[in-house]
């Protein structure tokens, strides 16, 4: 490891300084709808996004008056595969609940 070295012609080598890059993150948001039940909400907060119970009621109720709320934060993959399971689960119990991904 350690930095990367340029040789110049005089034949020395110099330490140049690095960019950490970062993987890109993403905002899982859910929606508000009118018809998935708010306790189906704060269960999907709390087994899906690991959510404790006041945390998962107060995001609940923060998509439920404006409208949308941030679930978290993740990679790519991870973001994907919360929401897969958010609709899947949703779906099995009949509900149109939604969430959507966002590059932060
Ligand atoms: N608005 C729903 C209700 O009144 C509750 C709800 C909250 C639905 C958050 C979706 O993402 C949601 N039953």
């Amino acid at each position: 490891m350690g930095r990367p070295r340029t040789q110049h012609q005089s034949g020395t080598a110099v330490a140049e300084k690095t960019r950490t890059e970062y993987p890109k993150q993403y905002k899982v948001i859910l929606l508000n709808d009118d018809y998935t039940t708010m306790e189906f909400v704060v269960y999907v907060m709390e087994t899906v996004f690991m959510k404790t119970p006041a945390e998962a009621i107060q995001i609940m109720l923060q998509v439920h008056k404006s409208g949308r709320g941030v679930a978290g934060v993740f990679s790519k993959q991870i973001a994907e595969a919360k929401i897969d399971r958010v609709h899947a689960e949703a779906q099995r119990e009949g509900f149109p609940l939604k969430c959507v991904m966002e590059e932060e």
